[in-house]
């Protein structure tokens, strides 16, 4: 089974850390092929920056279509082109934030999300409504790093996201945290071991569910609004992309 673990942001560390991550839940049998877009925002941060970068992943499965993908998994917690993204393909397609709040509320009735900036919150509560999750969570909460403070070894993101994860796990009545970055991938069993309470990352939690649907041959269906896209000319640089 082939699974395209797409980071949509263009920053190759975070990348390969998603990567990395991914490999390491990956079932035996399972490959994992991760890929970032040629063009776009370094870390996504706003509402524009995940504009933006939704036409690179969608580029993105358009080359993993090419190359036979069973799978596909978006790794930035806005899902940002992900209804778009489905329409492109029969495979299952799955974004980590919609990952991570349905494995949460299998394991808690109640959860809260900790981010990075507190301006992207609105993008992860516009999520919880958009999937029906709104009343699981009890909130978002930002920890004002800048993603890419995740990427540098020397700063102190463990330390500011550990103290909010411990405000969220004291105060919001919670039996679980989702983590609200795919930077974030690689300090789930230690915020875990850390709080004493379930950590939920949605790069790991992803891959599982794509591997379960395409082991269960349930791919994105062609039936009504993620049917492919209606065959049209396209002006200008997305010229190619028309018929
Ligand atoms: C992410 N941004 O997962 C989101 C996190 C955020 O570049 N990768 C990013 O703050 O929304």
């Amino acid at each position: 089974m082939r699974i395209h673990v797409i980071n949509p942001n263009t920053t190759a560390s975070m990348t390969d850390k998603i990567g990395n991550c991914a490999s390491r839940v990956a079932a035996p049998g399972t490959e994992i092929h991760v890929s970032q877009p040629e063009s776009g925002p370094v870390s996504i941060e706003s509402h524009f920056d995940e504009a933006i970068s939704a036409v690179g992943v969608l580029e993105e499965i358009r080359r993993g279509e090419a190359l036979g993908a069973d799978a596909y998994v978006i790794a930035c917690f806005g899902d940002p082109g992900l209804l778009a993204a489905r329409e492109l393909t029969r495979a299952p397609v799955i974004g980590i934030a919609e990952a991570g709040f349905h494995l949460a509320t299998m394991i808690s009735t109640r959860f809260s999300v900790v981010t990075t900036l507190a301006r992207t919150a609105i993008i992860a509560e516009h999520l919880l409504d958009q999937y029906g999750f709104r009343h699981h969570c009890r909130q978002v909460r930002a920890t004002d790093l800048p993603v890419l403070e995740l990427e540098n070894p020397a700063g102190n993101a463990y330390q500011a996201l550990l103290a909010e994860c411990q405000r969220a796990r004291d105060e919001d009545g919670i039996g679980a945290i989702v983590l609200g970055c795919g930077g974030m991938a690689d300090l789930t069993e230690r915020l875990a071991q850390d709080l004493g309470l379930p950590v939920v990352e949605g790069v790991s939690a992803a891959v599982k569910l794509a591997e379960s649907l395409a082991s269960l041959g349930l791919g994105t269906s062609k039936h009504g609004d993620l049917a492919f896209p209606r065959p049209k000319p396209f002006a200008g640089k997305f010229a190619d992309w028309g018929e």
